[in-house]
């Protein structure tokens, strides 16, 4: 039986989406884009892990900005070219949008808003759209802090779906709108999420919308291979990750929060630890496995946060909900959100659920907007 396969630790990932497109739980396409996913996450995990000694090459500062402001790390543009071009030669993905392609792929419109086309010339099915963050926290990687790879797969909505309103469509083409159309999904429409962390080991968590399954990088056969079946996180924990460095700043209903579990004056009476590395996939993997919250929430600078809603809030949040936890933006579920810009912001508040649930009644007995 497929749950039998699944128990046996040491299935490759490989192996694992094979028995999930036999028995058409996916279909070849997905197959073949996690294929593509997997070979670029242990591409990505060699430059990770070897850039100290590669100094010159792989370290530093490529000396571009990208949509966030930031300046662009070597790094960061060679694993987003690592992952684009490992899903483009599959041919079935029609759109893909990164984090650090704030020019479209094809030249179609500029700005920060722009929407990363995929050229027609790989994508011969073009039934799936992937957004994807390829180097997440990699301001840290310098300092070998563990840094990771966000990604969400959407399916490519029918032509009547694609009707975008008319200040989204101004001056686009038809295949304009509908890859923006097609990217411009909210969470809830995904059919696949999952991240890698690089850190003391490679780990890839992904989710099909039928649990979340963890797979390990065995680096003596240069395989995933599965060591968590099926995440669930605890529904209560003990630790809130969040850049308390901020907390003067923040809506009053999260500083509330924060303030009352720290104090041990929250529902388990039990003072809650800090646990922050800054680096959104290694915060969120311990939140997971542990148990607790982790948050970026708005503030008086940032009312919609700093993460963003596409490659980073959206599909952390249905890995998060398929694990038997929650995310909220505050007042609102992550997932519900419909995007009307590739590299929007969004409030993100996530991990076990009775901590969201206790955290969500400060902002439902406050009016905050947020
Ligand atoms: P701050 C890294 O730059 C990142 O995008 C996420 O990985 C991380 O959760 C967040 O920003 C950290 O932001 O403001 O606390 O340094």
């Amino acid at each position: 039986e497929f749950e039998d396969v699944c128990e046996q630790t040491g299935v490759t990932l490989s192996r694992y989406c094979i028995e999930l497109a036999n028995r058409g739980k996916i279909d070849e396409d997905l197959n073949s884009i996690f294929n593509s996913i997997r070979e670029a996450a242990k591409v990505i995990a060699k430059l990770v892990n070897t850039a100290p000694l590669q100094q010159a090459e792989l370290l530093g500062l490529q000396g571009e900005i990208n949509v966030q402001g930031e300046d662009q790390k070597k790094l960061d543009v060679i694993t987003n070219d690592v992952f684009k071009n490992a899903l483009r030669y599959t041919g079935k993905l029609g759109t893909l949008a990164s984090e650090e392609e704030d020019e479209p792929v094809d030249g179609s419109v500029g700005g920060s808003e722009a929407i990363p086309l995929l050229s027609d010339e790989f994508a011969d099915t073009g039934k799936y759209i992937c957004v994807f963050d390829p180097l997440d926290g990699s301001s840290n990687v310098d300092a070998g802090i563990p840094v990771g790879t966000i990604f969400g797969v959407f399916e490519e909505p029918s032509p009547a779906e694609c009707e975008l309103p008319a200040d989204l469509s101004k001056g686009l083409s038809e295949e304009q709108q509908r890859c923006l159309a097609g990217t411009l999904q909210p969470g809830k429409s995904l059919v696949a999420a999952g991240y890698v962390l690089y850190s003391a080991s490679t780990e890839l968590v992904l989710t099909f919308g039928q649990g979340v399954v963890g797979f390990t990088l065995d680096t003596s056969i240069g395989e995933f291979v599965m060591t968590r079946p099926s995440i669930q996180i605890p529904p209560r924990g003990k630790i809130y990750s969040a850049n308390t460095g901020n907390i003067g700043e923040w809506d009053q209903p999260m500083r509330e929060y924060i303030q009352t579990i720290r104090a041990g004056k929250g529902e388990t009476d039990t003072p809650y630890s800090l646990r922050y590395i800054g680096s959104m996939v290694g915060d969120i993997h311990r939140t997971l496995l542990y148990g607790g919250i982790f948050a970026y929430p708005a503030d008086n600078k940032n009312q919609d946060g700093k993460l963003r809603l596409l490659y980073e809030g959206a599909p952390m949040s249905f890995i998060m909900e398929q694990a038997g936890g929650k995310a909220i933006t505050g007042h609102s579920r992550v997932l519900d959100i419909p995007p009307v810009g590739v590299h929007q912001r969004v409030p993100v508040i996530l991990g076990s659920a009775e901590d969201v649930e206790e955290c969500k009644k400060f902002f439902d007995e406050s009016n905050d907007p947020a």
